[in-house]
């Protein structure tokens, strides 16, 4: 590829950690590959003071972003996967998705407390985070904890912790352990959670390359830094997210497993403080087919609108070569199929309640 390479990525210290990781795959790939990481500033950076869940618009953090690829100012967008919406604009595309970190939660304790686990911390701890997902979970494992809103970067979330500053003194704060990975502070995680205490959110731990759908030279590019476990596994996630509705605003969690072409989906909902919880897993054999890795074969990055072949070009927003279709149609269908499990179970009113009582309170 003659011509630099653009890579559009939040300002932040982790966005820009993920930007640079990616820079430097493609640099492994294509040494002589031109590039530039270009950052920005977006809405949901700005919005400080109140939790995600509240601010209520979609894409908050990535509008921005996509306008800049669409006037063509970047070539791609790096993302954190769980921060992509499930449906993306006209004309963009999730060119690759990386390989997978760790995509669970962990637990970050305050100094005092370091060694101890949750359920040794005293009643009335309060632990941070402003994720709905897993304050319900939470709540509902240990109802003794006091769960309050922290937001801010994670620099910000950590100095909150460990100076007592802020809305509340907290004992620790909950974050993904990806993020904390990729900053460079493994070292600070006292415990991770087991999906008996917190499932993950859709997308959590990977990364999503988002391209213009029809940029061929650019999604062949991308196609090298994709991994075909994570996007099968992400895949059926992103199809359980967009079938139940779900977003931000609603707390719905999952766990995803791949052993032997067999794929395994765990899909949660919960009422706001844990209460209700509605969990089921199913799990397909997925089809044979294509050349083992799956990622070039017969690809034929920028076709993805017109294959003519009857399949559908995308799945969940993701582009695959064609070698990975079949495989791709039985996750997107496991996906669907655990929130259909889910909705028969009563999933609807317990998040029509959680979205409505979030809405209602200020925040
Ligand atoms: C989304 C959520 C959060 C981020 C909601 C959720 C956490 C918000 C909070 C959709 N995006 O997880 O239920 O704790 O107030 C975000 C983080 C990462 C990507 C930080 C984190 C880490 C890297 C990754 C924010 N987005 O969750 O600790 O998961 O790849």
């Amino acid at each position: 590829m003659e011509k630099k390479i653009r890579i559009g990525t939040r300002k932040s210290e982790l966005a820009m950690a993920q930007a640079k990781w990616v820079e430097a795959e493609l640099k492994k790939l294509n040494p002589q590959l031109e590039t530039e990481i270009v950052g920005m500033t977006t809405t949901g950076d700005q919005i400080l003071n109140k939790p995600l869940s509240k601010i209520g618009e979609k894409s908050l953090f990535t509008k921005e972003l996509e306008r800049a690829l669409e006037e063509g100012k970047v070539d791609m967008v790096v993302h954190s996967l769980k921060d992509l919406p499930t449906t993306l604009p006209p004309g963009m595309i999730i060119g690759a998705i990386c390989e997978r970190e760790d995509p669970r939660d962990a637990v970050v304790m305050k100094e005092e407390h370091r060694t101890k686990r949750l359920t040794c911390l005293p009643a009335g701890s309060i632990i941070g985070t402003s994720s709905l997902r897993r304050a319900a979970q939470l709540q509902r494992r240990y109802p003794q904890l006091t769960i309050s809103s922290v937001r801010g970067n994670l620099n910000t979330r950590l100095r909150k912790l460990d100076t007592g500053d802020g809305e509340a003194a907290f004992d620790a704060i909950v974050l993904a352990v990806a993020g904390i990975t990729r900053m460079g502070w493994a070292d600070r995680i006292s415990h991770v959670l087991s999906h008996e205490d917190c499932m993950y959110a859709v997308g959590q731990g990977a990364l999503g390359l988002e391209c213009r759908d029809g940029d061929a030279a650019v999604l062949r590019l991308v196609a090298e830094l994709a991994d075909r476990p994570t996007r099968l596994s992400c895949v059926a996630e992103r199809a359980f997210l967009r079938q139940l509705e779900g977003g931000c605003s609603v707390p719905v969690a999952v766990r995803s497993q791949l052993h032997d072409e067999t794929l395994h989906l765990t899909g949660g909902v919960w009422s706001l403080d844990g209460s209700q919880e509605i969990r089921r897993t199913l799990a397909v054999q997925l089809p044979a087919g294509g050349d083992g890795d799956g990622d070039d074969g017969d690809a034929r990055p920028g076709c993805s609108n017109g294959g003519g072949d009857g399949q559908p070009p995308h799945f969940v927003a993701v582009w695959a070569p064609s070698s990975e279709h079949a495989r791709l149609a039985a996750a997107e269908k496991l996906g669907v199929d655990v929130a259909n499990l889910l909705l028969q179970l009563g999933a609807k009113p317990i998040l029509e309640a959680a979205k409505a009582a979030n809405d209602a309170t200020t925040g």
